[in-house]
């Protein structure tokens, strides 16, 4: 009971000091613990990222990770997540959440880094983000395709450059399915791809677009090993996989993960030639965040050059911090997969905001989907 009066006391007593300074972002930060809740991708940092932010700034991370954004929106849309940070794709879903209010305008003031952003980038965002309140840019990245050369050359005798047909088409995925095929597990993933592959819009929301798609779905539910967003990187690192709808990074990191092992797997990293869609992943601060204030400190200090191009490097995801391209490793920097040219990435396209009603039959299918019999 002592203790909890005189930490009362003190708490008190700090808030009473810190009210006498004139630096307004310093009153805020001393009455802030000195620590920081972050939830991000996995495989999203370097190694050494929060360590050296912690040794810089003093303020502790709590660094939990999800795979795909239906996790990170149960958990958002509940309320009361305790994150400070969280890393949403900026469509459909920051678009959505902003609409549903859960963030809290970012303090430009408090981010001395916000000038060295990709303005082409922020200007994109500024689409579903207006007068980019809400959100920076973190990472863009493609969906892709990741092949194990070796193991698709055995069973087709050639390796398809890049198409939807080695996910999608009924009789090469059955060619194939001894080895191991997997799509990842977010309808907003599958079904645009789908609708590509089909030779339709895939930013379609007409129910009847989705009822096709998930027709063709069907007729490769047995083909599938598995449906998940984040196995696939080690999986077609140790040759357990053969085919993977992938993210762009996860796909360079499992490639590069079979190159270190040296077991002979040898993996292609490819953008369906159908067309795919580009995102851009983005920093935000939850509207009822604890610690707002070293939120913004955490955030500066993800867009500054020399620890993005190390979160570049480790990663395989193209940053939106044109000055760090300096400290980028020139594999990276001249891989059009990572970094495609601007005629390359127009080909692409991002998934729009939902109608609600869609949005329920579209998770619908897919739940159906994933726990059917194979
Ligand atoms: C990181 C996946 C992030 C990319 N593992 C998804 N936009």
């Amino acid at each position: 009971m002592r203790n909890w009066i005189t930490l009362g006391f003190l708490v008190v007593m700090a808030g009473a000091l810190a009210a006498c300074g004139d630096d307004k972002a310093a009153d805020k930060a001393s009455n802030e613990d000195k620590v920081l809740n972050v939830y991000n991708w996995s495989d999203y940092i370097a190694p050494d990222t929060l360590a050296t932010f912690e040794k810089e700034t003093g303020i502790k991370v709590r660094y939990d990770v999800y795979d795909s954004m239906p996790m990170l929106e149960a958990k958002l849309l509940a309320g009361g997540s305790g994150y400070d940070v969280v890393f949403p794709s900026l469509t459909p879903f920051l678009a959505q959440q902003i609409k549903a209010g859960i963030y809290q305008p970012l303090d430009k003031a408090k981010l001395s880094n916000y000038p060295g952003l990709s303005p082409a980038i922020l200007k994109t965002m500024s689409k579903n983000d207006p007068g980019n309140t809400y959100s920076v840019p973190y990472m863009v990245a493609p969906t892709g395709i990741g092949i194990n050369v070796g193991k698709v050359k055995e069973r087709l005798g050639t390796v398809p450059q890049g198409s939807g047909d080695l996910l999608f088409d009924p009789e090469v995925t059955a060619k194939l399915k001894d080895c191991g095929i997997s799509l990842l597990d977010d309808p907003v993933d599958v079904i645009p791809a789908v609708l590509a592959w089909l030779g339709k819009d895939p930013t379609s929301q007409d129910p009847a677009d989705l009822q096709t798609a998930m027709e063709a779905l069907q007729k490769i539910r047995q083909n599938l090993k598995y449906i998940h967003s984040s196995s696939y990187i080690n999986d077609l690192a140790n040759g357990d996989l053969c085919v993977a709808q992938g993210y762009g990074g996860d796909l360079i990191q499992a490639r590069d993960r079979a190159k270190e092992a040296a077991n002979g797997v040898e993996i292609l990293a490819l953008v369906p030639k159908e067309g795919t869609a580009f995102v851009i992943d983005t920093m935000a601060i939850p509207k009822d965040a604890p610690h707002p204030n070293n939120a913004h400190v955490f955030i500066n200090y993800m867009m500054r050059p020399d620890v993005v191009a190390a979160i570049t490097n480790t990663t395989g995801y193209a940053n939106a911090v044109p000055a760090s391209l300096e400290k980028v490793d020139e594999a990276i920097k001249s891989d059009p997969f990572i970094y495609p040219s601007d005629e390359d990435r127009a080909k692409g396209f991002s998934v729009p905001p939902a109608e609600k009603d869609y949005e329920r039959e579209r998770t619908r299918a897919w739940s159906t989907y994933k726990t059917e019999t194979k």
